[in-house]
């Protein structure tokens, strides 16, 4: 992702917090259990999600909606024809030979394939998508846990974030691809999920086919 992009959708909120992240800061040591958030809000990186939190308690959940809320129409934003190769093979293919790779500090990396993503226990949510750009839209997504993906993975005692990493690629000139980042508050956050399906259809390519990450606590995520 790019680095303007970055700035668009984190700097935004960050500025003029800087008082009550402090004052929530202070206030850390209650989030002792488990011992991973007290991890992620020592660090001082942490003070722009720190920052929104004093705002949006952690743990609460975002808005739900019912059916009757869906939009019309859910605009596709960003990449939605990504042209990697090896992705339009996928794609073609149904993303039947398709696997999610989870890998770094694990002690048990994975691969699951679609088929054993969706044999999991599923979660379907109505929720609004809020881009910074200046658009919303309600829509309902199914899919599995994060939190279920990383306890099977078994997350290690130095790991700190959960890396995100697309198919699409965000830089044309350094090929860097899409990306994004969450910290174990947010990873674990009960509607945080790996979506599969959008409006009881499989996930179309326009929307993140196969798997699309929904943090329904943070803008546009
Ligand atoms: N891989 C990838 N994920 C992405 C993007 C993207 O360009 N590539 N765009 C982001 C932005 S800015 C938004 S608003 C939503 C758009 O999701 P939609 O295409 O389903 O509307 O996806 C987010 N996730
Ligand atoms: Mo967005």
């Amino acid at each position: 992702m790019s680095g303007e992009r970055e700035m668009h959708r984190r700097g935004f909120l960050t500025r003029g917090l800087a008082a009550a992240s402090t004052a929530l800061l202070a206030g850390c040591d209650e989030l002792s259990d488990p011992p991973w958030v007290k991890r992620v809000l020592d660090s001082a990186e942490e003070l722009t999600r720190v920052s929104q939190r004093a705002l949006l308690s952690p743990t609460a959940l975002a808005r739900e909606y019912t059916e009757a809320d869906l939009s019309p129409a859910f605009k596709a934003n960003g990449s939605t024809d990504p042209g990697d190769p090896a992705y339009k093979a996928h794609a073609a293919n149904g993303f039947a030979d398709w696997k999610l790779g989870i890998r770094g500090l694990v002690e048990q990396p994975l691969e699951l394939s679609l088929a054993e993503l969706r044999a999991m226990p599923a979660r379907t949510q109505i929720t609004r998508h809020d881009c910074v750009e200046g658009w919303s839209a309600i829509g309902k997504w199914t899919g599995v846990r994060m939190s279920a993906v990383l306890d099977a993975a078994v997350i290690g005692p130095g790991a700190r974030y959960v890396v995100l990493r697309c198919a699409d690629v965000m830089d044309d000139t350094t090929g860097e691809r899409y990306y994004e980042s969450l910290d174990l508050v947010d990873a674990y956050h009960e509607q945080t999920i790996l979506a599969y399906d959008m409006n009881d259809q499989a996930l179309p390519v326009a929307h993140g086919a196969p798997l699309r990450l929904r943090a329904e606590r943070q803008l546009g995520y």
